[in-house]
């Protein structure tokens, strides 16, 4: 038995301040044109994938923040590329700055399955960055000003002959990400990111920064049974370099696919669900072997530990 799901993931190249959504959706649709050419069932994007990543900068003026936002899904400008997938028969899932009717902001993104029909969205937990401006870095990376915490937790779906789910960027580092979307069976997980090469607070981290990225994505994968598929938005973006190696990873954590440069760039796989069964079953059978009881009991004895300040 197989259960193939023919994956394309779509690296995005550099997306500027002054580039209109319309030109950016012609990109996103030329690359589901791409997908759907060599017969793929999904195109994952980015996250944030409609605009330059503004966390960068620090705006005081709501109106114009705003700007980066949707207030509706599909808007006018993001209409042509869900017609085109509904017109290819292929899924699709990407990420955008959600404004809510009730003037809420979200980092968000959605599921498509190959009907047109919108089956699953995410609201991103795990915000990176500060807050408050902070002058002496170079670019600021603002998010937890301009975002709330998501509120939808971590769901799975029904869509494309399995479970999929999603996070968004800084949350493929925490284990937590994909751990409660493994306890709900989860066989693909997508994720877009976009992540600047340099890191203001940790520079020495900056060699390592897609050997980071693949670190997490493969053991996510694998410690949990699951596809991942990590799509990234890169290149020089305003001046700031963001890291591509879009990557998509089995659930022997074994990457199969991986992008080649930093530019708009379409990466293909066939995942067979049906590979994820022996994970679930063997190793990272939750039932049989997690031990929650005493992870508890564990934290509860202890709290938590943290290093001494000196
Ligand atoms: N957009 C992100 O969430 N970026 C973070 C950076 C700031 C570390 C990431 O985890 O890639």
């Amino acid at each position: 038995m197989s259960r193939i799901v023919t994956v394309g993931a779509a690296q995005m190249g550099a997306i500027q301040r002054a580039d209109s959504r319309a030109a950016v959706v012609k990109r996103m649709i030329e690359l589901m044109r791409q997908a759907a050419a060599h017969g793929c069932d999904v195109v994952v994007y980015p996250e944030l994938t409609l605009t330059t990543f503004f966390p960068r900068w620090f705006m005081e003026n709501q109106d114009e923040i705003d700007t980066f936002f949707e207030r509706e899904m599909p808007s006018n400008e993001t209409a042509p590329l869900f017609n085109e997938a509904a017109r290819l028969g292929i899924g699709f899932s990407f990420g955008y700055a959600e404004l809510t009717p009730e003037g809420r902001h979200f980092n968000t993104s959605l599921i498509v399955d190959k009907t047109g029909r919108q089956v699953g969205k995410y609201r991103k937990i795990h915000l990176p960055g500060h807050r408050e401006p902070e002058p002496w870095r170079a670019f600021q990376h603002l998010e937890k000003r301009y975002f709330e915490v998501g509120d939808l937790s971590w769901g799975v779906w029904n869509a494309f002959g399995g479970l999929a789910g999603m996070m968004i960027c800084n949350d493929r580092r925490w284990p937590e990400s994909y751990r409660v979307m493994g306890l709900q069976g989860v066989e693909m997980i997508f994720v877009g990111y976009n992540t600047p090469r340099h890191n203001p607070p940790a520079p020495d981290h900056d060699r390592l920064s897609e050997f980071h990225n693949q670190l997490v994505l493969q053991a996510g994968a694998y410690q949990n049974g699951t596809w991942v598929v990590g799509v990234g938005k890169c290149g020089v973006e305003e001046g700031c370099e963001m890291i591509g190696a879009t990557s998509i990873v089995a659930p022997t954590g074994e990457i199969i696919g991986q992008s080649l440069t930093q530019e708009d760039e379409l990466v293909i796989a066939r995942c067979d669900l049906d590979l994820t069964k022996s994970y679930k079953a063997t190793t990272f059978n939750f039932d049989l072997h997690r031990e929650p009881d005493q992870y508890r009991r564990i934290v509860e004895q202890k709290g938590v530990i943290r290093p001494s300040a000196d």
